[in-house]
């Protein structure tokens, strides 16, 4: 009953099952994967709509033309069997140490514009496997001290860059939207932009706001220790939500990347019954990895579970909705009062009189009962299926 399908529009990255499972304290413990095979991967576990790649995670960066021509030959060809499509692709613009301190925001003006040029090339390579949303990461963006970068001129450099891009990709007519997606630290001891808001906040200052959006991603604001459910709100009221990284993290913690709902299961809900309510029906990207001592097998298992979670909790938001207890709860929590919605639902001089006038029994108001433990126990009954 939870099986996914291609409509759900799941997607994965080259980078997030192909990960081999290496960390800062040790290598890998996977055997690294070639681009086809795991698309082949990903083909085995069903209903996956698409995978997407950084630029280098499709062509290594010291790449000859040859080889190059031969990687996308036979990554076209997975493709075909699979039927997976990329919807999205970036750019690395961190590993290399070209990009230590930095892309766009780099101190070195040489830099910058290699960056610039890079996601340009970038941009053309997704737009050959049918792209249309662009992320930006900006993991290298960002200082470990404030004595070696200017944070006010670094805000420049990217928008300097970004209007460039968009008026790049616009000329080329290659149809992209932006998504930026903020993380507040790592690999950076810092980074700018450190949060989904900042983005919505810097889009409105570019050349082109209408092509930009975000990517926010669960992990990067628990790492912060915010409400990623809030985050995710702001972009969809302000239509920005372009695409979004479903994974997991314990909060306070370093990146982890753990499988979608895999620690968080009542934000989890709450983020799924954000999307299904105000019917966002874009990429669902599960920017997570398999645990580093699973086998392929178990990746395999990890990408059905990231899509399972999702269907269930679907299913339980559909439960919710439904559920007369917690409707009755939550119709006598919004208490409506047309008289009252009409003085402040639009600024008028005779509205304002009118508001200055009335009397309100503050008390009284705030006797009225708020049933919420009752309403947040319901919730927790219906996850636990009790
Ligand atoms: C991370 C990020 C990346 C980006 C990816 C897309 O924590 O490393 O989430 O996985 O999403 O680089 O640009
Ligand atoms: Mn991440
Ligand atoms: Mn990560
Ligand atoms: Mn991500």
């Amino acid at each position: 009953p939870f099986a996914p399908k291609p409509a759900d529009k799941f997607t994965f990255g080259l980078w997030t099952v192909g990960n081999p499972g290496a960390d800062p304290f040790g290598g890998p413990t996977r055997e690294k994967l070639e681009p086809a095979k795991i698309v082949e991967l990903l083909g085995d576990v069903p209903g996956v709509h698409g995978v997407n790649f950084h630029d280098n995670d499709l062509i290594p960066i010291d790449a000859t033309d040859a080889e190059a021509n031969q990687i996308k030959k036979d990554f076209r060809k997975a493709l075909k069997r699979t039927g997976l499509k990329v919807p999205m692709a970036t750019t690395d613009l961190f590993r290399d140490p070209v990009f230590k301190d930095g892309a766009f925001t780099s101190n070195d003006a040489e830099i910058r514009a290699y960056a610039v040029q890079k996601v340009m090339r970038a941009m053309e390579l997704g737009a050959e496997f049918g792209a249309k949303t662009y992320v930006f990461w900006g993991g290298r963006e960002g200082a470990e001290s404030d004595a070696t970068k200017d944070p006010v001129v670094a805000i420049k450099r990217m928008r300097e860059a970004i209007d460039f891009l968009c008026q790049y990709s616009i000329d080329r007519k290659f149809g992209y939207r932006f998504a930026f997606e903020a993380k507040p630290n790592e690999p950076r001891g810092h980074i700018y932009n450190a949060v989904t808001g900042s983005y919505l906040a810097f889009i409105q200052t570019l050349k082109h706001p209408e092509m930009c959006g975000v990517n926010p991603e669960m992990a990067h604001e628990h790492m912060a220790g915010l409400n990623f459910v809030h985050q995710v709100a702001a972009a969809l009221e302000a239509g920005k939500l372009f695409h979004i990284d479903l994974n997991d993290q314990e909060f306070g913690r370093f990146d982890q990347d753990y499988r979608f709902g895999s620690i968080s299961y009542k934000h989890s809900f709450f983020l799924v019954k954000l999307l299904v309510d105000y019917k966002y029906d874009g990429l669902k990207h599960f920017d997570s990895h398999a645990f580093r001592q699973s086998n392929y097998d178990d990746v395999k298992a990890f990408a059905r579970g990231s899509m399972r979670t999702y269907k269930i909790l679907e299913h339980k938001v559909k439960q919710f909705n439904k559920d007369k207890d917690i409707q009755k709860l939550l119709r006598q929590i919004n208490r409506k009062s047309k008289a009252a919605e009409q003085l402040v639902s639009k600024y008028s001089k005779s509205n304002a009189n009118a508001l200055l006038e009335r009397e309100f029994d503050r008390k009284k108001l705030a006797e009225r009962p708020l049933p919420y433990e009752e309403l947040d126990q319901r919730v927790f009954d219906l996850m636990m299926g009790v």
